[in-house]
């Protein structure tokens, strides 16, 4: 495979103006006939030839303008047509045939279950036609779907309706006209026998705009909570952003066979049925919020991603970072601030530093790929979607809403660049960015350490940052330019926040942003009159690892007076981390030891003080996950940050049992299911009280999980008491866990993302012989080997969810996988190139799990007919 670089960036010799395309669709055999109105760009260098891209297509027909092509008129090759003497101007038609039921690629034209469907972001619509299948090449698309009336009553493409006609034999067609330009990725066409819950919304403008969601019959009543999400989120785009949506109808179609969440097409987005179906009986607390967040990311694109798309796919991030950062507020403003920021932290702490610190590490503006379906990744969404809240956070809310008016204003019906956002937003406020660039341009995770220095009688306190970025694949730390890093801080006195005053501001404040932009750099505050506890990176102001040498008396303070939510569940987690890694240290030298007082005292004043938002208190009382530990130390210590964890979870379960008890009972409701902050706050403490509850449970406690398990109205409850059953080793428990498994299956087995929760569960149970149990899944009727959502559920959590048992000593674990993906890269290499992930993170490991992993590693890189997504994932971490 070759290497794409972003400095070889050239505008598109021709341009294609108009395309229509005609399907006659057939499981084995559909025809694809598209007339292309093609155009040679004035902003390109002249060319004679034509070259478009195509994969796993049969050519049988072309045509230029009136003139058939014959075999001496052009050249196909593996994944591209030549056409080697074109006019300025023309028509081409193209008649190719593919074939969707064999696809099982789940890119460009393919099946899932009965209805056919498309996915074509990045590089899938080349699959199912010869196209210039590039983002910078906009087009206007009209589409015509032909089908069997019976099987495939409904026939959807992009835009809006134009024509639809009976035809012969039983077959029917619909013609779809969408007037706004867009490039090829954005294209859908659907077909299947299904059912529409309908609604609508009236614009700020007072345009009716009919809303539709698609799915299949028995899937009809889980659609309320997307409908009402996408409602909301129209109405929130217009308020925030200023962004009516442009055309007379929105459609959503679920798809249970989807390699990602869900696709933004114009008109017509595609929903993986996990990101769009939602009933309280089947969804669970995590699975509304998930629905609610992707609706409205969705739809955001329709602003940032079609509207204005991007110039080329380095550029990916400019929709997606951007994207995120928008359904991220828009989640904030529905539900609750803190607790969303704690979440997508914790994603960017856990995850998306892993990746940054591994051998995929890559900018938010890649300068290079082999496979750009490698790309979507969490460095591109969500470190993306960080660096847009940076310059939310240095421009302030009015001015950032300048910039973001002036982007889309200039860019409207184009494809943009990194650069032209920036832009943007520098114009607005007159600030210059060009240090801050290297946030898109630098890859890496930046180590901020901050120290400070209380002066009793000058009444200062100086602190003093330092940063720097390790070495990344493509850059070695020294030769990487210092960030432009905004600091928010606060300092906490005895008594809470203290008035600021820095040299540069006359009005005394709580909070300052700090813009760090030395390697070295020290900010004075003065009049403070007292020594204080400073509160950093507030908010996590920037995606950064940051130190600063408290004393754990310190972050007990943050833990109870600081005013920033985000603030205090971090000082909570610091704490938590030290009680871990003491106990690590004691059980590594066999040595006896005791639960930190103060992160105990700590979980006793959280579960007592009733005036705390429940969610703040599940959420301060969670541990660190073991991906989190992990993430701390090298090599990493998979048993004993099992152990130390479980041990911690443990001691604090059982020096406050009764107050959890307590907590429990308080959390109890009689109320329906209803998704709201408060409600879904109280579910999630609630969550947290059984698990520790359960821990070592009592024949009371036991019982109170069982009923929950039985009695519970919604899936939330129903599937914690289960989790909570299945976690639990105690003896007394042996029966319900085994009962719980069974039942849930029973009540559930007709409903496929329920199912996903039963295998997830499993997968992740972490008692010995996982491995065996997770191979008995693969072998259960519930699971489909070809559906991604149950490889994920299975697969991939047992390989990222279950550490102790994926990373046995004996390497099982390693060469499950490798087998998996094996399989998987034949069959959909999306999939399996995304399944590596664990296996590339080998160099943290001890010596001996580095072989394991390496050797499997080697093994797929000696397959011989590798894809290009997987080839390059190996090829890069070994
Ligand atoms: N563009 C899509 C999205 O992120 C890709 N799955 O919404
Ligand atoms: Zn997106």
């Amino acid at each position: 495979p070759t290497t794409i670089y972003l400095k070889d960036y050239l505008p598109p010799a021709f341009l294609i103006e108009k395309t229509h395309l005609t399907f006659q669709l057939d499981p084995e055999k559909t025809t694809v006939t598209s007339v292309l109105q093609c155009v040679a760009n004035p902003k390109a260098a002249p060319s004679q030839s034509l070259t478009l891209h195509g994969q796993d297509l049969k050519l049988v027909r072309l045509q230029l303008n009136n003139k058939a092509l014959t075999a001496a008129d052009y050249c196909v090759e593996e994944e591209s047509l030549t056409i080697h003497a074109v006019p300025d101007a023309f028509t081409l038609t193209c008649v190719t045939e593919i074939s969707p039921a064999t696809n099982s690629s789940l890119e460009g034209l393919y099946k899932s279950r009965t209805m056919y469907c498309t996915q074509c972001e990045a590089e899938g619509f080349r699959k199912i036609t010869y196209y210039l299948d590039r983002p910078d090449v906009l087009s206007e698309f009209t589409t015509t779907v032909i089908g069997d009336k019976q099987q495939f009553p409904v026939l959807l493409s992009n835009g809006n309706l134009v024509a639809s006609e009976q035809l012969e034999n039983g077959f029917h067609s619909a013609t779809w006209h969408d007037p706004f330009k867009k490039p090829a990725y954005l294209f859908a066409l659907v077909a299947g026998d299904l059912q529409v819950v309908e609604d609508n919304f009236i614009t700020c403008s007072g345009r009716n705009v009919v809303l539709k969601i698609f799915v299949e019959p028995k899937d009809l009543d889980k659609c309320e909570h997307a409908m009402a999400s996408l409602k909301n989120a129209m109405k929130w785009d217009e308020e925030v952003y200023g962004r009516e949506y442009d055309l007379d109808i929105f459609m959503i179609v679920a798809v249970d066979d989807f390699n990602m969440g869900a696709m933004e097409n114009k008109g017509l987005n595609i929903f993986n049925t996990s990101c769009v179906l939602a009933n309280p009986k089947t969804t669970t607390d995590a699975g509304f919020a998930r629905v609610e967040g992707v609706v409205a990311h969705e739809y955001f694109h329709n602003w940032s991603g079609n509207r204005v798309t991007c110039r080329d796919w380095f550029q990916l991030s400019l929709k997606e970072g951007f994207t995120v950062f928008r359904d991220e507020e828009f989640s904030s403003d529905m539900g609750s601030r803190t607790v969303k920021r704690v979440e997508d932290v914790n994603v960017m702490r856990t995850l998306q530093f892993a990746e940054d610190g591994g051998p995929m590490a890559h900018p938010v503006q890649p300068a290079s790929f082999m496979e750009i379906s490698n790309f979507y990744t969490l460095t591109i969404y969500e470190k993306g979607a960080e660096v847009v809240r940076m310059y939310h956070t240095l421009l302030g809310p009015e001015l950032f809403r300048q910039g973001s008016d002036l982007y889309f204003e200039r860019h409207d019906g184009e494809a943009a660049t990194i650069e032209d956002f920036t832009a943007a937003m520098a114009e607005v406020s007159g600030r210059d960015f060009s240090q801050f660039k290297y946030w898109y341009s630098q890859a890496g995770t930046p180590v901020v350490k901050a120290e400070g220095d209380y002066c009793a009688q000058a009444k200062t306190f100086s602190l003093t940052f330092e940063q720097y970025c390790p070495d990344t694949p493509e850059a070695k730390g020294s030769d990487k330019k210092p960030y432009h890093i905004p600091v928010n801080v606060s300092l906490l006195g005895k008594a809470g926040l203290l008035p600021l005053t820095l040299d540069s501001q006359a009005q005394p404040q709580t909070e300052v942003v700090l813009e760090l932009t030395e390697a070295q750099q020290t900010f004075v505050f003065n009049d403070v009159q007292e020594e204080p506890v400073p509160s950093l990176f507030r908010g996590f102001s920037a995606p950064v690892k940051s130190a600063y040498p408290y004393k754990k008396a310190d972050l007990l303070r943050i833990t109870t007076q600081d005013s920033d939510g985000f603030a205090r569940f971090d000082a909570m987690q610091q704490l938590a981390v030290v009680a871990i890694f003491d106990v690590m240290a004691a059980l590594r030298k066999q040595e006896e030891w005791q639960l930190e007082p103060l992160l105990l005292n700590a979980v006793k004043e959280l579960l007592t003080n009733e005036a705390l938002d429940p969610a703040m208190v599940a959420l301060m009382c969670t541990l660190p996950s073991q991906a989190y530990m992990s993430g701390l130390a090298t090599p990493i210590e998979v048993e004993l940050i099992h152990q130390a964890r479980n041990a911690v979870k443990a001691a604090i379960a059982e020096q406050c049992f009764d107050l959890w008890l307590a907590v429990y009972n308080r959390c109890l409701s009689t109320k329906a299911y209803a998704f709201n902050a408060n409600d879904v706050a109280l579910r999630s403490l609630k969550k947290v009280a059984l698990e520790y509850l359960m821990v070592k449970p009592t024949e009371e406690v036991l019982a109170l999980c069982v009923k929950q398990f039985n009695n519970a109205d919604n899936m939330t409850d129903e599937s914690a008491a289960m989790s909570a059953l299945v976690d639990c080793t105690a003896p007394l428990a042996a029966k319900e866990r085994v009962d719980a498994l069974a039942q849930f299956y029973e009540r559930w087995k007709d409903e496929a993302l329920v199912v996903n929760l039963w295998l997830s569960v499993q997968a992740a149970d972490s008692t010995p012989g996982a491995l065996k149990r997770v191979e008995a899944l693969l072998k259960h009727p519930a699971y489909d080997s070809a559906n991604p959502n149950k490889i994920r559920s299975v697969v991939s959590v047992f390989c990222n969810q279950n550490a102790v048992n994926f990373h046995a000593i004996d390497g099982s674990g390693y060469v499950f996988l490798a087998d998996q993906i094996l399989v998987l890269n034949k069959q959909n290499p999306q999939i399996a190139s995304r399944l590596l992930g664990p296996l590339t993170k080998w160099q943290k490991y001890d010596v001996n799990r580095q072989g394991l992993m390496r050797e499997q590693l080697l093994r797929i890189q000696s397959e011989p007919a590798l894809s290009k997504d997987v080839y390059e994932v190996v090829a890069k971490s070994l």
